[in-house]
């Protein structure tokens, strides 16, 4: 998160310049689950649009207040009661819906599970029975360090189901970090694995999980789920989720929550600063992911198949695996394992079995796809596919239209997503039935949302003017209630910079049609010789070039210009050295599209670039490596051997 903001004399500059842009499929757009009328009926009158959408949801009791703002603390359905684990199941056991696929999982190995709404509820009920035979009640924090397997899902709604607040950490992240975590959260109950599939091997969990709870009392029990059979230590405080869901009764009745109880907390992927616990609560949340997930998903829940690539431990998995589509009632696809495992076409061999018909998944996965060729989704048949979407970064528009032609067959809309933790769900997209997208444009705010781009003096932007600070500028149901133990943060960082406007610490322009094109984190803004440019604008033109896979670009200090880009990338075939033709040739090739000011420096070839867990590059790390200094926290990388072997290609220097 942002705890700056760019210094110099423009805001941000508006350089790329795209035109392309695909109308909804007509059957689509007559069929859609959302019409345009929906903006018109959130702008007249914001408040009574969520209450509509509320009401989608079963109220145990309904709420008095829709919003109580006290600037910069939202409740919202004031005095409603709830259960979400209730939304996502039982209501539809007691629909007719039971026999209804809830989970099609796919494990690594090959294995799979088909478990329906009314077995998923049993099991829910059965973990809520355990898990308080366990001691834990209504209020406490439970640590979830799983792989992506049912008991994941499982594992989060039965603390939903009595009330208690669910932490969900990445399987993978080290013991110091899990450590971190639960210290913040004071988490009573850890639920783990042995160990999950990932690269055709059984990784194991338990170790990380027996090192971080060794000194922290406040941990009572860790359940551990069977996955891989693997050999694991065995200590005093550990329980088998066999030994006591299993035997458990599927017999439990759930407690009605209040609207604002707290449902979980989630550390952001701190891509900077220490971790934030973001809170978010009941009613609110659930409403706008039951909202956002039918209206940009466009979900039929008797037809639809749906699958989400992302990880559970990351907010994308929990709104977008768990809550939105089984508030729907929908059929959801989860897969255990890596893309590239036992084969480069994993994914789209996913697709073709389930005939899955709405995917959605990250822009660094997409641009993988592209560097591995697209005769390999060729092999498949993706055609039950009819809307794909992207999330947790730009997505550059030539991975746009890749997305679109290669998975997407040339006629199937993408949705670009822009949200974060702390929005809890989608804010700003197109809608599959009404947007004519715009490949790199997340285009505008949903349906009572109000996003806006302002200028450094917190003035909103006119259409055409170009680039800025994106705002939301009123409260939205899914907001997060603050930061877990630290309010003064909570106001620093989200509300300080522009007064009554929540700022997201990302920079945005809007094109003259009003519509938001996302530029990156504000943090990682260049600032060249005056003109303070965006990492994502001269990223897209680097992957532009045909022989470029993927980019990453940082300012590093330079005595003449301030700030000078130095790029990373991936060539397509692979290569790992710039040869200086190709070096020249990138460099015009950027400076063609965007202008002399955004030519790269430097550029370096690199195998690999460094990743969090859900796929955001970290340019911070870029950034030590381009200035000569040693890298700082690594602890949330995907690899953190990669450091290493990207370091190895500095002496390369060029121009
Ligand atoms: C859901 C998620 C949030 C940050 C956000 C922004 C980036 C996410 C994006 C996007 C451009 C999109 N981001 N979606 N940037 N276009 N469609 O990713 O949450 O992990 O908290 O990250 O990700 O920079 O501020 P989180």
């Amino acid at each position: 998160m942002a705890d700056s903001t760019p210094q110099g004399q423009e805001t941000l500059s508006n350089l790329l310049h795209e035109s392309r842009s695909f109308p909804p499929p007509a059957d689509l757009a007559a069929e859609a689950n959302v019409k345009a009328d929906a903006y018109e009926k959130a702008d007249e009158d914001r408040l009574a649009f969520w209450e509509e959408q509320a009401r989608l949801l079963q109220w145990e009791q309904p709420w008095d207040t829709v919003l109580d703002w006290n600037p910069p603390f939202a409740k919202w359905f004031v005095g409603g009661k709830l259960n979400a684990s209730v939304n996502c199941l039982d209501r539809h056991v007691d629909a007719g819906l039971g026999d209804r696929t809830a989970i099609n999982w796919e494990g690594e190995p090959g294995d799979s599970r088909s478990i329906t709404y009314a077995e998923l509820k049993d099991q829910v009920s059965q973990a809520a029975n355990a898990i308080t035979s366990l001691g834990v009640t209504k209020g406490d924090r439970v640590a979830i360090y799983m792989p992506m397997i049912p008991e994941t899902v499982v594992a989060m709604l039965a603390c939903a189901r009595i009330g208690a607040v669910h932490m969900v950490i990445f399987g993978g992240f080290s013991s110091d970090a899990v450590g971190q975590r639960l210290d913040d959260s004071q988490a009573k109950l850890v639920i783990t694995a042995d160990g999950g599939y990932r690269r055709g091997k059984p990784s194991s969990l338990k170790p990380a999980i027996d090192e971080a709870v060794a000194d922290r009392p406040t941990v009572e029990n860790v359940l551990v789920v069977r996955r891989t059979g693997q050999e694991i230590e065995w200590n005093e405080r550990d329980v088998w989720w066999h030994d006591v869901v299993d035997p458990a009764s599927t017999e439990h009745t759930p407690e009605a929550h209040d609207a604002e109880d707290p449902l979980y907390i989630m550390y952001t992927s701190g891509t900077t600063a220490k971790p934030k616990g973001i809170l978010h609560t009941t009613g609110g949340y659930l409403t706008q992911v039951n909202y956002t997930y039918s209206a940009v998903f466009d979900v039929k829940p008797e037809t639809d198949v749906y699958w989400c690539a992302a990880d559970i431990g990351w907010v994308t998995g929990h709104s977008y695996i768990v809550y939105g589509p089984l508030a729907n009632a929908a059929t959801i696809v989860m897969y255990e394992g890596t893309p590239d495992t036992p084969h480069k076409g994993r994914f789209w061999e996913i697709i073709e079995k389930y005939k899955v018909t709405i995917a959605y998944m990250a822009p660094t996965a997409i641009r993988t796809f592209m560097r591995w060729g697209e005769e390999i989704p060729a092999k498949f048949d993706l055609s039950s596919l009819r809307i794909i979407g992207s999330v947790g970064e730009p997505i550059n528009p030539e991975a746009y239209i890749w997305y679109r032609e290669n998975i997407g067959g040339g006629n199937t809309p993408v949705v670009d997503t822009w949200w974060q933790t702390e929005t809890g769900a989608i804010m700003i997209s197109p809608l599959p039935g009404v947007t004519s997208g715009k490949p790199g444009a997340a285009m505008r705010g949903v349906p009572g949302v109000v996003a806006d781009v302002v200028n450094d003096e917190g003035k909103s932007i006119s259409p055409g003017e170009g680039g800025g600070f994106l705002v939301i500028r009123e409260p939205w149901p899914a907001m997060l209630r603050g930061i877990w133990g630290d309010e003064q943060r909570y106001k620093e960082t989200y509300w300080s910079q522009f007064p009554g406007l929540y700022f997201a610490g990302d920079g945005a322009k809007k094109d003259e049609d009003g519509d938001l094109w996302l530029l990156g984190r504000v943090d990682d803004v260049m600032l060249v010789s005056g003109h303070n440019i965006s990492t994502t604008e001269v990223e897209s033109a680097l992957v532009s070039h045909p022989k470029v896979a993927e980019a990453a670009v940082v300012g590093a200090t330079d005595k003449v210009t301030g700030q000078a880009i130095v790029g990373f990338v991936i060539l397509r075939g692979g290569e790992e050295s710039v040869p200086d033709e190709l070096l020249q040739e990138l460099r015009n090739h950027v400076g063609g599209s965007l202008g002399p000011i955004a030519k790269p420096a430097r550029l370096l070839a690199v195998p690999e670039l460094p990743k969090t867990r859900s796929g955001k590059i970290m340019r911070r790390l870029l950034r030590d490596i381009a200035e000569n200094r040693d890298v700082g926290d690594t602890s949330t990388l995907t690899d953190s051997t990669i450091m290493d072997v990207i370091a190895k290609q500095l002496p390369q220097k060029s121009s």
